[in-house]
């Protein structure tokens, strides 16, 4: 088990398209658990392979109220929507910010478990929402995209200073 480096915005790999796993073995599932163990410690509900400078199609998820209901998703598609919400969203990523996005509120989604079998699963809610956010970073999108410029901008230049008095 390992604890991950999570990277911060702006910084450039976090726009990165990740791409497919092709075979599900003991590396990927070593990342899996090491990706937990750092979403847990975060504290987080949810981590993208990404955010740990990994450029796979990997997600964690657990928004169980103990967080003892990990979900692991490789490859994950998001095949159906329905309806619409707004919640608001952090991002490990992006520490300290937190603003209201919407999104669908059902989704289908389609992936592959950790042994690499091909899956199925609901959701609504804020599970819904926590694998819309983290397919998002698959595809280098990150929750500020939905905001507007002028509020994207004002976090970008608070990270920027946060990061230049952190090193
Ligand atoms: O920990 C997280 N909380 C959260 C809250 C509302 C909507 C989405 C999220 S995901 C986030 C962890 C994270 O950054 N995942 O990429
Ligand atoms: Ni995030």
């Amino acid at each position: 088990m390992a604890l991950l480096h999570i990277l911060r915005y702006p910084d450039p790999r976090l726009r990165l398209i990740s791409t497919p796993v092709e075979v599900v073995d003991d590396e990927i599932r070593q990342l899996l658990d090491d990706m937990l163990e750092t979403m847990y410690a975060a504290p987080g509900i949810g981590l993208a392979a990404p955010q740990v400078d990994v450029t796979k199609r990997i997600i964690t998820v657990d928004v169980s109220p103990k967080g003892d209901a990990p979900v692991c998703l490789i490859n994950p598609e998001i095949i159906s929507h329905e309806g619409k919400e707004v919640m608001e969203e952090g991002c490990l990523s992006v520490p300290g910010f937190h603003e209201n996005v919407e999104r669908a509120d059902q989704i289908r989604v389609k992936a592959l478990d950790r042994d690499g079998k091909s899956i199925e699963l609901e959701a609504e809610g804020l599970l819904s929402v926590c694998i819309q956010h983290e397919t998002d970073h698959l595809d280098g999108r990150m929750f500020v995209d939905y905001l507007s410029e002028i509020k994207r901008k004002r976090i970008q230049k608070k990270m920027e200073k946060q990061r230049r008095f952190s090193m």
